[in-house]
């Protein structure tokens, strides 16, 4: 019988992901696991640093765990500030997880990448699949090495271990934790509190983004399409939108004509020059029928009608 756990249950994904997860498994099917309580109730759950790895081994076995959905790590901005332990959150979580498959306590895993893995010489737009990838943050560099490490234990031990290449993701039922995108998240405050916007990016920075939804329904695609049609044993190139931070306070304004922004560019504008401004996802595509739904109107629509700012 299918046994979730997800772990960083607590953060932007992981509070979308288990309650699709529950809808779709049932909620005695899926632990929530993180070192922060959830905001609401979200039983059944387990504190869990995902660093012990007797600890993880422990909840596995006392819950008959079957698959881990690892989500636990520091992102972009954050990594930048402490890039030694950003290292080691992201690499240390993922080897404890992916030894449990290697020696059969789970059947699989899925694991997250980032667009962080590409880098300046990268081509920026259309980002193919396979290319260059030279990453300049320490997050990017942890998440390329994530992606050797998984597709080694596929090839070295059979592990079934899938992922996906995120781009920034959009959402309004739990804050982005610290990343270059935020700020296609924080806009949305603003506008809503009828502040003006001072945006950490440049206006004409294009960045691929995607809403929520269409990233939860991709992760739960990929790991529930048979075994043969994952071709891609690193991780998955996937698109959704790709917008500037003038398209998008663009899009607000038709929604409140009085909205107002200012650019005061910081630290992340370097990251965000880093990375792809659009990426081709046609490997998705073609291996596991991915296919996107909401664009920036729809995006935005819902993003102003759902955040709540009190
Ligand atoms: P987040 O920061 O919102 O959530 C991460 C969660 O992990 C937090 O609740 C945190 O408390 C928890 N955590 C931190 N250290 C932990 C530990 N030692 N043990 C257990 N839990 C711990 O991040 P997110 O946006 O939900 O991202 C989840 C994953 O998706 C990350 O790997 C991230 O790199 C990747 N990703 C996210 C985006 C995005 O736009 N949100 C884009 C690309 C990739
Ligand atoms: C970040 O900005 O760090 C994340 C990401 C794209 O990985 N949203």
């Amino acid at each position: 019988m299918k046994k979730i756990l997800v772990v960083g249950s607590s953060g932007q994904i992981g509070t979308e992901l288990v309650n699709e997860l529950r809808n779709r498994f049932g909620r005695e099917s899926v632990i929530a696991s993180d070192i922060r309580l959830p905001e609401e109730d979200n039983s059944p759950f387990e504190k869990l640093d995902i660093m012990d790895g007797a600890a993880l081994k422990s909840v596995v076995e006392k819950h008959e765990i079957t698959e881990v959905y690892l989500l636990a790590a520091l992102l972009s901005a954050t990594a930048e500030k402490n890039p030694e332990f950003a290292w080691k959150l992201n690499m240390d979580g993922l080897f404890n997880v992916l030894n449990l498959a290697k020696d059969k306590v789970i059947d699989k895993i899925f694991w997250p990448s980032s667009i962080a893995v590409f880098g300046p010489t990268t081509p920026r737009t259309n980002t193919p699949q396979f290319t260059v990838m030279e990453p300049s943050t320490v997050y990017g560099i942890s998440k390329l090495a994530g992606e050797r490490w998984c597709e080694y234990y596929s090839a070295q031990y059979g592990v079934d271990v899938r992922s996906i290449r995120y781009p920034g993701l959009i959402s309004y039922t739990s804050l982005p934790g610290g990343g270059t995108t935020d700020y296609a998240v924080d806009i949305f405050y603003s506008a809503k509190r009828k502040e003006k916007y001072s945006c950490f990016l440049k206006e004409d920075t294009p960045l691929p983004m995607m809403y929520m939804e269409d990233a939860i329904r991709a992760t739960i695609d990929l790991m529930e399409a048979p075994v043969e049609q994952i071709k891609i044993k690193s991780s998955y190139n996937l698109a959704g939108i790709s917008f500037t931070p003038k398209d998008i306070y663009q899009e607000i304004k038709k929604l409140d004509q009085s909205f107002e922004i200012e650019y005061s560019p910081d630290f992340r504008q370097s990251i965000a020059d880093s990375w792809p401004g659009s990426i081709d996802d046609t490997r998705a595509s073609e291996d596991w029928g991915w296919e996107a739904k909401y664009d920036l109107p729809a995006l935005a629509h819902i993003m102003f009608n759902n955040v709540q700012t009190d």
